[in-house]
């Protein structure tokens, strides 16, 4: 097959019809590329429950529960009463049918139905869940990988889970395509209730955190990183998230999660600046945002060089100090548009600038989505402002005279929607 410069065979000169082929490349090449989505809510079928997945999951993701509560008068509790299927009803008629779904998590859910193949202009709800009714989960997940485009997935896996923790307690057959991550929120965060849990789990650990409770955590993470086999740990720190400090966090972050993470060669993710339960009444869909302090993290990169971190912000006021910081640290990995930050108009923004300081050496995307079915929507989306944005800067090259060939677009965006991530994980520093 032709290469795009064969095909053209004409040097681009960065604008009139030359520019249209090679965005209209660069497009294809994205969309055609499979992608890692390095941090997502899924689980495998053999979590059972845990896979959420169908239009009723869809339509009660917490983003839809917290936009129905500015669009309806209707009480806290007497939504929280309601069945899955009742919310469902309740978001459906008023987000989709009585207000224009404008949003971007609005439009999420059309696109996966368009995507699906299911007929959006009917707004027939009751067709949608038929659909999904005659899907198995396992078959529903090839359809939903293909739909995508995805090669893998990582999960996000909480041993301090009551639901997940018995799973991985018993025998599963792992799905390949479902990588394991171990999430340590209440260790770092809520350490004097955490360690109370250790202690019950036969870990001999203290409030204090003294030498030996030192050495029982690590136990604890060499276990767990064993016994899921995860790719990194991770952690969402709230907007005052500080180091170093005296603080259990900190000492934890020192003693216990950098070196096993060190001697596993294993990055260390950190998402920085949720305030959870900004109101409470809301549940999931109760946190918030605020801008932290980026010297934290560029005090742990410069402290632990022999440490890998990935970290995003969940501030997008926070971004640029990131990605600058990143300039100064090669154990630093920025990666994605985190929640709040997950919309076009951001994620065009982000990407670019974090192009414009860090080249190709970025994770621009993952889709944390907590329904299978998300992903066609989250990764469709930024599919479409990645390839614009790789469109743009490849056709700025072009204008000065330097042509970049089908191979190398290919080369780059196998890289940007996986590849770094990979060997972000192989790289020892
Ligand atoms: O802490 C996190 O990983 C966040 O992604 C939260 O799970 C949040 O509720 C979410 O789903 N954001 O997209
Ligand atoms: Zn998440």
């Amino acid at each position: 097959m032709l290469d795009f410069n064969q095909r053209t065979n004409r040097t681009m000169n960065g604008c009139g019809s030359e520019n249209k082929e090679l965005r209209e490349m660069v497009s294809a090449v994205v969309r055609a590329t499979p992608v890692t989505d390095m941090h997502t809510h899924l689980f495998a079928p053999a979590f059972g429950d845990l896979l959420l997945r169908g239009v009723d999951e869809l339509l009660t993701y917490h983003y839809l529960i917290a936009e129905f509560f500015r669009a309806s008068e209707m009480p806290y509790d007497a939504f929280w009463s309601l069945s899955k299927r009742q919310q469902a009803d309740a978001i459906w008629n008023t987000l989709f049918l009585e207000n224009a779904p404008l949003s971007e998590a609005c439009r999420g859910v059309l696109t996966v139905l368009h995507r699906l193949g299911l007929d959006v202009a009917a707004r027939d709800l009751d067709a949608y869940r038929a659909w999904h009714a005659a899907q198995d989960a396992a078959g529903f997940v090839d359809i939903v990988f293909r739909c995508a485009g995805l090669k893998d997935v990582v999960m996000t896996n909480d041993p301090f889970d009551a639901t997940e923790r018995p799973v991985w307690e018993s025998r599963f057959e792992r799905d390949p395509r479902f990588h394991a991550a171990l999430r340590i929120d209440p260790m770092l965060n809520d350490w004097p209730n955490a360690c109370g849990k250790l202690r019950g789990w036969g870990y001999a650990v203290d409030p204090a955190l003294s030498d030996k409770a030192r050495a029982e955590a690590r136990r604890f993470l060499e276990d767990w990183m064993k016994r899921t086999g995860s790719l990194y740990m991770a952690v969402s720190l709230p907007p005052d998230f500080a180091y170093p400090e005296e603080s259990a966090r900190a000492t934890l972050i020192t003693e216990c999660v950098l070196p096993v993470a060190r001697e596993r060669n294993l990055p260390f993710a950190m998402m920085i600046g949720v305030k959870r339960n900004v109101n409470p009444a809301l549940r999931l869909a109760g946190d918030g945002v605020d801008q932290c302090d980026v010297g934290a993290v560029e005090r742990l990169c410069a402290g632990f060089p022999k440490n890998k971190f990935m970290i995003t912000t969940l501030s997008r006021e926070n971004q640029h100090t990131l990605a600058v910081t990143a300039r100064k640290f090669r154990n630093l990995l920025v990666f994605g548009c985190w929640w709040f930050l997950n919309n076009p108009s951001l994620i065009e923004e982000m990407t670019r600038m974090r192009l414009e300081l860090l080249g190709p050496s970025i994770v621009p995307q993952h889709s944390d989505a907590r329904v299978l079915d998300q992903v066609i929507y989250k990764w469709d989306h930024s599919r479409t402002v990645i390839a614009r944005v790789l469109g743009d800067k490849y056709a700025d090259l072009a204008a000065t005279g330097w042509m970049c060939s089908e191979a190398e677009v290919r080369r780059d965006a196998e890289r940007l929607l996986g590849g770094n991530f990979w060997r972000f994980l192989e790289r020892t520093l």
